[in-house]
């Protein structure tokens, strides 16, 4: 990627509509893998006149539904991309050329595309049309916006990312905090950003599932291993049935239901990070989610499996406001004291008084 940063004539206003073009992007989320994200704002005399978003790999690129917005009055204006346009002949054809035809004054691009064919052609496109382009307006936030497609794009591998939640007395949680994080909000978000979900078993009988309105769902892969089983998989209609997969031990044992029902069954030698991986490789996935819930052992296990061979990207760890009993791991022996708990944190806290942390490898 030869353009970083800067060239162009930065104006105050740039990063508030980029950060409105973040926004825009965002409402595809978990619907455009393996494409980016990408939201276009487009301003003319310090007015919104256009606005759109890449809903859908295969479907029109952002600038497209941004230009088609503003009409006529795309002329002379500003774009405001938070991602590189394009400069290719993709399922959809240029977006610096529709920008160039629609006389564009200037564009403000995010980050430039880590995409091999586009990788700063498009800048130098626009720029070779005498459009004043800036490079790097709220960068952080875009790379944020697509963390994973970044990853893909850099390394082949889809985007690895690890989750558990933690009671206020640090034992690992073998289920969400009591009715907290299914019903919507923080956990409901993160399972739409995922191509996938890796699950040890679906803990309460059902697969979570993003309680948000219209929400895309994630694969499901539930791991059967030999020490855990035989695994028995909730009653399943005809969707999701076809977004299951159990990766099912050599010796493991799963209920003969579980193969009735249709599922794919993928018959691994070692069920290890390396092997789920490579698995969602093959299957083009962009991120996968691991969502634990197993033993403390396990964990180390996982964590240094992962560390070791440098495969883990984020790890996110809920901390629920949940006293849990060490023998326990049923929700009986665990009390809930978010009622009894007045939280002071610099952080963001969800709705349901649990903090997240998030780190990245
Ligand atoms: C943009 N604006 O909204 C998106 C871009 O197969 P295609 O035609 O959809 O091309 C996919 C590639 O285009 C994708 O890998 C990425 O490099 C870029 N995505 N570019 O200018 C957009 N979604
Ligand atoms: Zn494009």
């Amino acid at each position: 990627i030869k353009i970083r940063c800067g060239g162009g004539t930065v104006e105050r206003d740039d990063g508030y509509y980029m950060r409105r073009a973040v926004e825009l992007a965002r409402k595809a989320v978990g619907c455009t893998s393996p494409n980016p994200m990408v939201g276009c704002v487009i301003v003319k005399d310090g007015q919104v006149v256009g606005e759109g978003f890449h809903p859908k790999a295969g479907q029109p690129h952002a600038e497209v539904f941004a230009l088609r917005d503003a009409g006529e009055l795309a002329h002379s204006s500003t774009a405001y991309v938070t991602l590189e346009p394009c400069n290719h002949y993709g399922r959809t054809p240029p977006c610096s050329e529709a920008l160039i035809a629609a006389k564009l004054k200037k564009v403000v691009v995010g980050m430039v595309d880590p995409n091999p064919i586009v990788a700063s052609r498009g800048v130098e496109r626009l720029r070779e049309a005498g459009i004043d382009v800036v490079v790097g307006v709220e960068e952080e936030l875009c790379k944020k916006l697509n963390e994973a497609y970044i990853h893909k794009m850099l390394t082949g591998k889809p985007f690895l990312a690890l989750r558990y939640s933690l009671s206020a007395n640090g034992l690992i949680l073998p289920h969400l905090g009591e009715g907290v994080s299914e019903n919507g909000g923080y956990y409901s978000l993160l399972l739409q950003e995922y191509d996938a979900v890796v699950l040890s078993a679906p803990s309460n009988g059902k697969f979570p599932k993003s309680q948000e309105p219209g929400a895309n769902q994630p694969l499901w892969i539930v791991i059967a291993k030999a020490s855990h089983y035989p695994i028995q998989l909730p009653p399943l209609d005809e969707e999701e049935i076809s977004r299951v997969i159990v990766f099912r031990d050599r010796r493991a044992t799963v209920e003969p239901k579980t193969t009735q029902q249709g599922i794919e069954t993928v018959v691994l030698d070692k069920i290890n990070l390396a092997s789920i991986l490579e698995d969602c490789k093959q299957r083009g996935l962009c991120s996968v989610l691991i969502d634990f819930r197993g033993s403390f052992h396990e964990l180390r296990e996982l964590l240094e499996d992962a560390i070791e061979h440098d495969m883990l990207q984020k790890i996110i760890v809920e901390i629920v406001p949940l006293l849990d009993e060490p023998a326990g791991g049923s929700l009986d022996g665990s009390h809930w004291i978010g009622n009894r708990v007045k939280i002071n944190s610099l952080r963001p806290i969800n709705s349901d008084g649990s903090v997240v942390l998030e780190g990245y490898f």
